[in-house]
């Protein structure tokens, strides 16, 4: 029955329908699933599918890609109140795009998609410089700075990743605090994230919540000495 019912969840996805996608969610409520099957095997799927669909049917545009990543944050956040137990949450992850970047799209389906894995996520917006990056991860004990640019000397530049890097090492948190980067450059460069010496880097929000999961496990929490 939830078969039917993500089949139909996906097509009005896939049309930008929030009225009905509301509806399916509170039909698969009404008929007894419960807000944790909805959450973690219709909606977080859901956003797979939809990225997954990103460059393979070109007539997926950038409302679909952006509106799949907002509902599924929106709706999780919803849901999720009405879980038995409360999830923890996997932890903050730090966001924004570096000094001289004001291409903010990619970033805010990133956001929306760490939501729906469970992370907070703090967002620096546009801009942001080095120092902030680092100040804040301490501030909110965040074992994640993620780096969203757009443009390829932007990802490349003095003042981004590369300063990221030199500020955690001097500081000595490279084991607390993990870098992740994405943007198109590094779509279009698989090996960039190691040339600005990132940690990991993702091609899109949903992957970008399954790496950074992975990557949780092998950095020292902030607990721990
Ligand atoms: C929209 C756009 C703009 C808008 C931005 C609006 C906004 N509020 O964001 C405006 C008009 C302002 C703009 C301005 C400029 N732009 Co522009 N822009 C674009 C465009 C067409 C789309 C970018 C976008 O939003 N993509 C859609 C999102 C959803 O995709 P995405 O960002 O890649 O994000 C996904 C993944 O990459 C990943 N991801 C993204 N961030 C992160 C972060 C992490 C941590 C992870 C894990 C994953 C991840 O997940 C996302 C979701 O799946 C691109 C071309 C392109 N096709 O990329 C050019 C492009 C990026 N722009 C470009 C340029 C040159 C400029 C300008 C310099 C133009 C000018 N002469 O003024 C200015 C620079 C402004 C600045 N200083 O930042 C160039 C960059 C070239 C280069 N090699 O560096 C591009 C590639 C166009 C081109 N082919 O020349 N731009």
């Amino acid at each position: 029955m939830l078969k039917k019912l993500i089949t139909k969840y996906n097509e009005a996805i896939f049309d930008t329908d929030k009225k009905t996608v509301f509806q399916i969610i509170d039909d698969a409520l009404a008929q007894g699933f419960s807000p944790e099957e909805i959450v973690f095997e219709l909606i977080v799927p859901a956003v797979d599918n939809m990225m997954k669909s990103v460059g393979e049917k070109m007539e997926v545009n950038l409302a679909q890609h952006f509106f799949a990543s907002q509902i599924a944050s929106e709706l999780t956040e919803k849901l999720v109140a009405k879980f038995i137990s409360i999830p923890e949450k996997k932890g903050n992850v730090i966001i924004g795009t570096p000094i001289g970047d004001f291409h903010g799209l990619g970033k805010r389906i990133v956001t929306g998609c760490l939501y729906a894995h469970m992370f907070n996520v703090i967002d620096l917006g546009l801009n942001v410089s080095a120092e902030e990056f680092v100040n804040q991860a301490i501030l909110h004990k965040s074992n994640i700075i993620a780096i969203s640019s757009m443009m390829y000397h932007t990802a490349t530049g003095e003042n981004g990743c590369l300063k990221v890097r030199k500020l955690l090492k001097e500081a000595k948190l490279e084991h607390k605090i993990k870098i992740i980067v994405g943007g198109a450059p590094y779509r279009f460069d698989k090996k960039l994230y190691e040339i600005v010496q990132a940690d990991t880097w993702a091609e899109n929000g949903n992957l970008a919540g399954i790496v950074i999961t992975e990557l949780l496990k092998t950095t020292q929490s902030w607990q721990q000495e």
